[in-house]
């Protein structure tokens, strides 16, 4: 049943392609995670991969223990590896051997504390990181007591929220979010009768372009902020600092992709995605609502141009 299953998507797949031929028959595993413009990115890729006559499955995967998964092969490439959340990881499984960087996207990143435009008007000398911190009690909930709520990303991120606190002497508690979704409901909820918040986001977003908004500004991120105390303006914490306000979204894969699969390797070593095409594919799921495989082919469909020469 499942050979002849995959025998059939095969045989369609080959028949998309124009009878293109596959560089192998087993598939490239491509890997989802819980943010919407890396799950769409992910099947764009994926179906680039097929229109070559690959065969492409998708696993979800935990967004820091897939760097370890790509080094050993069993996932075959990440498609945003984004160096505040994931930088360190990376930077881990390079060290080991068995990954590779193969391409920076043009995009320019930044995810950190951030806080829609309405927020500024209780806490006037946003974004300075210490004026937020005067302003704590603005954004005190039942939840938080007298601190400051401040609503992180899902754990798996690893942001160093709580540590970033601790190390800045801050008067807020960090909740984090299950979701990407409960960071957007809150933002929504929040707009109702402007209450201030500050949540965790990032940029390249759709968010950006419904809810005009800024980052707060933190001690400057320098390499090793993250590992030693030294670094940083409080000489004896890491993590007294912001993370990178310019960071990359690289490419990586799987160092055996390019033996096992050298068509599609040569394909994503072209990839390469700027801001604007990256909101857009998280704008089609999270405004547009459509699932991500159906955004991912629409936008492969209005975007021809950008993607066929990659595959030439
Ligand atoms: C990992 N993320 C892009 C959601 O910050």
């Amino acid at each position: 049943m499942r050979t002849s299953n995959k025998l059939l998507s095969c045989v369609s797949a080959l028949l998309a392609a124009g009878a293109a031929q596959a560089d192998s028959s087993d598939p490239i595993i491509a890997p989802i995670h819980n943010w919407s413009s890396q799950i769409v990115m992910s099947h764009v890729i994926g179906k680039i991969f097929e229109s070559q006559g690959n065969h492409v499955e998708y696993v979800t995967t935990d967004s820091q223990a897939v760097y370890e998964s790509v080094r050993l092969g069993d996932v075959t490439f990440e498609p945003e590896v984004w160096e505040g959340a994931f930088g360190a990881s990376f930077r881990a499984a390079l060290e080991k051997g068995g990954i590779e960087d193969v391409a920076t996207h043009q995009a320019v990143t930044r995810e950190d504390w951030w806080y829609p435009m309405w927020t500024k008007d209780a806490c006037p000398g946003l974004p300075d990181w210490q004026a937020l911190n005067d302003c704590a009690a603005k954004f005190a909930t039942p939840e938080t007591g007298d601190k400051g709520r401040f609503l992180g990303g899902p754990v798996d991120w690893l942001k160093h929220d709580a540590e970033k606190v601790e190390a800045l002497g801050m008067n807020f508690q960090v909740v984090n979010a299950g979701s990407a979704a409960a960071i957007w409901a809150e933002l929504a909820a929040a707009e109702k009768d402007k209450t201030p918040v500050v949540v965790f986001n990032w940029t390249p977003n759709f968010a950006e372009a419904v809810w005009p908004g800024e980052f707060v500004n933190f001690p400057e991120w320098v390499e090793g902020c993250d590992t030693d105390p030294a670094v940083g303006p409080v000489p004896d914490k890491t993590f007294d600092c912001g993370n990178p306000a310019n960071g990359y979204l690289k490419i990586a894969a799987w160092e055996g992709m390019k033996e096992k699969w050298p068509t599609s390797y040569a394909a994503l070593q072209k990839v390469t995605f700027t801001n604007a095409q990256i909101a857009e594919m998280a704008k089609l799921v999270d405004i547009d609502e459509m699932e991500p495989e159906d955004a991912a082919q629409a936008w492969l469909d209005a975007n021809e141009a950008v993607w066929k020469p990659w595959t030439e």
